[in-house]
């Protein structure tokens, strides 16, 4: 049988193997993984997910649009037909614009949000591209889809775009060394909410100045380039998986080591914050304690650059 369980044997049926407060037959009939806490991998586990009224099979992305001005760009793949309409509707009252921007010829699209009803021009929303979204009030949005692997094309000129592929981690001067170098690109600049004015990374001697800012996922830039590039090859966040103990297993005893193996000999590892040895490509963490029921073990390596790569599992201590 599929995750090796069989469903009309009740005991399997009612037990909750992956300890996420669904039981496995449940997780039969929602077609989420009854061996894995969290199927879609966002970070949520899938009875919370249920609870919360979120889709367990899809990853949820929480975007705060502030008040005022932001410059936005999708965190997911957006669905195909996705309009400044249905985004316009969805944050109702608490927007009063959503603004496309082409820089190259200076033409603005608007959709504003008129008693209700989104008025003027409706243009559809795509991964990579940025827009300009003017809010009456702070509100959080849930973005509920596939993660997008889109990476923008940016011609000479002023783009805005955003990097809804962007790995764990990235920040704006690798972001800028990736793009190429001071004859390539200009500038990068992003919209700090808290002061209302834009910061900038650029170059100077050949190397990157300026502020160190993050890239974000639903986060829109204003990059300035001298050459076009086409296809943006985005750095990779280590990769990294947990050996021992196994995902989901039962224990007995008050802590425990964990190894595993890393992409990168050059990271540094964390498990549930306590630092690992790593040897080549293999870690060691030991002595992670314990808490009696579900504990969670999460494992971040960072390499050099600051890129991180993040494995989780959930193991049950029970008393012996
Ligand atoms: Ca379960
Ligand atoms: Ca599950
Ligand atoms: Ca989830
Ligand atoms: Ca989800």
């Amino acid at each position: 049988m599929a995750n090796g369980l069989n469903p009309f044997d009740s005991g399997d049926a009612m037990q909750d193997s992956d300890f996420d407060s669904r039981t496995n037959l449940e997780e039969f009939a929602d077609g989420t993984d009854p061996q894995n806490a969290d199927s879609d991998g966002d970070g949520m586990e899938d009875g919370a997910e249920i609870a919360a009224e979120r889709d367990p099979l899809m990853p949820d992305i929480l975007v705060t649009l502030h008040t005022g001005l932001n410059l936005f760009s999708p965190p997911v793949e957006p669905s195909s037909d996705l309009t400044s309409a249905d985004v316009a509707t969805q944050l109702g009252p608490a927007i009063s614009s959503i603004t496309c921007v082409d820089l190259d010829t200076g033409t603005l699209e608007t959709t504003t949000m008129e008693n209700g009803l989104p008025q003027g021009t409706e243009f559809p929303i795509t991964d990579g591209e940025g827009y300009l979204i003017e809010m009456t009030q702070e509100q959080e949005v849930l973005w509920s889809r596939l993660f997008s692997s889109v990476t923008p094309a940016l011609p000479v000129g002023l783009n805005l775009v955003g990097f809804p592929a962007a790995p764990p981690g990235l920040k704006v001067f690798l972001l800028l060394q990736t793009l190429g170098d001071a004859d390539t690109v200009a500038s990068i600049q992003h919209f700090h909410l808290d002061t209302g004015r834009f910061e900038t990374a650029t170059y100077y001697n050949g190397q990157p100045v300026g502020n160190n800012f993050p890239i974000q996922r639903g986060e829109a830039y204003l990059i300035s380039m001298k050459q076009a590039v086409d296809d943006v090859n985005l750095p990779e966040a280590p990769g990294v998986t947990i050996t021992s103990p196994s995902r989901n297993a039962m224990l007995d005893t008050v802590s425990i080591d964990v190894t595993g193996t890393v992409s990168d000999p050059n990271t540094q590892v964390m498990v549930n914050g306590v630092v690992a040895s790593v040897n080549g490509n293999h870690f060691l963490a030991t002595g992670i304690p314990l808490e009696l029921g579900v504990n969670t073990l999460m494992v971040v390596a960072e390499d050099a650059q600051g890129l991180q790569g993040i494995a989780t599992i959930r193991v049950l201590r029970e008393t012996p």
